[in-house]
């Protein structure tokens, strides 16, 4: 069954210093390959891997919230909390640590095991990171892994993070290095690997995943995952976000993706980081169930649970209970 589609020796051009080669990569063409095969072989491919590696009915639930709103410097084409796109989205400063912890214990309550702390920012200050720092030992405190997506770090601000009990760091490439320069132009894609690098040496899990659906072709989601596969070690969270398309973006308005596209994405990030709690993120608000159990079929074992993202919605948690029973996928 291995056939020529199974890892080689061999590796793209694009992966930078940050991201060193010691073991068998994926090429592009090769994660080409996978995507192209007759649908009903890919999902195959992928469950038996699944299942070699996780309890095929289980899911990981983490709640988002989004702790600081708005009024971002950044130019990311696909973001409603980009200063200089008009999206009605209202600029929010720190959410104050009480109004955190209530979130959380509410997450918790309601059966998320993870809580992740969202920020509009470039990257955080210091005074901000002080604050973040704060949340982060409040939410580990009442028994959640902790997560916090902050933008780019600078040399230090990881290992106060892992100080402070942090568990898993999101930051994500987004798109394949070809595809990027279209999407952002304010930070670039050397930035990101460079945030990774912090993250992964300050020995926080990395959680790091790219967007579908902003008008790219399949050789550019074959880009997207053979960055995220290749790097070393590939990430323990991989979030794939179908991209929620909101007016006053640039990318509103873009053709939207086939959806079994995007089932197809979800194996290949399944076939080629075994490991990997790879979650279906954002986009399932538009999502029919039966394209979210071809997702769960595909090797997603982990998905946003809480009736908001950072700034759009998300399925109701009470929806979501339902959808998870009858699919018999039980909550880790
Ligand atoms: N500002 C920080 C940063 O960019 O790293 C953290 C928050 S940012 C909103 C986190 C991630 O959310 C982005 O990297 C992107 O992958 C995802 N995201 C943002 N807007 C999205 C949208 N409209 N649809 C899908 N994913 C989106
Ligand atoms: C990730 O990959 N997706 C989440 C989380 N990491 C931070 C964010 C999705 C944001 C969707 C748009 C919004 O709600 O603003
Ligand atoms: Fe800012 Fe992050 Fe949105 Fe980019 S994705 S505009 S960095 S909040």
């Amino acid at each position: 069954m291995k056939g020529n589609l199974f890892r080689e020796h061999a590796r793209d051009s694009f992966v930078s210093d940050a991201n060193t080669i010691s073991s068998p990569r994926w090429r592009v063409a090769e994660i080409e390959e996978l995507l192209n095969l007759p649908f009903n072989d890919l999902l195959y491919r992928a469950q038996v891997i699944h299942r070699q590696h996780h309890d095929a009915n289980s899911v990981q639930l983490s709640t988002l919230v989004s702790v600081k709103t708005g009024g971002c410097s950044e130019d990311c084409g696909y973001c409603p909390q980009a200063a200089r796109y008009h999206t009605g989205v209202e600029n929010q400063g720190m959410l104050p640590l009480e109004e955190v912890v209530e979130a959380a214990a509410a997450a918790k309550a309601r059966g998320a095991s993870r809580f992740c702390m969202g920020a509009a920012w470039r990257g955080p200050k210091q005074r901000d990171l002080d604050k973040v720092i704060q949340m982060v030992s409040a939410v580990k405190a009442l028994g959640m892994e902790t997560c916090t997506t902050l933008g780019m770090l600078r040399p230090g601000q990881a290992e106060q993070l892992k100080e402070a009990g942090l568990d898993y760091y999101n930051h994500n490439l987004d798109t394949s290095p070809e595809f990027y320069d279209e999407i952002i132009t304010t930070r670039d894609y050397e930035d990101r690997l460079g945030t990774l690098e912090k993250v992964r040496n300050a020995g926080i899990n990395v959680c790091c995943g790219g967007i579908v659906g902003m008008g790219e072709s399949r050789q550019i989601r074959a880009g997207l995952i053979a960055q995220l596969a290749n790097l070393d070690p590939y990430p323990e969270s991989v979030p794939i976000n179908h991209l929620v398309q909101v007016e006053g973006t640039p990318l509103f308005g873009t053709d939207v993706l086939d959806p079994l596209e995007f089932v197809r994405t979800i194996a290949a990030a399944r076939i080629t980081m075994p490991e990997a709690m790879v979650r279906l993120s954002a986009g399932r608000k538009e999502m029919p169930e039966a394209v979210q159990a071809l997702c769960f079929l595909s090797g997603a074992n982990s998905i946003f649970y809480g009736d908001k993202l950072l700034t759009t919605n998300n399925p109701e948690a009470e929806q979501d209970k339902v959808l998870l029973e009858k699919l018999g996928l039980h909550p880790i």
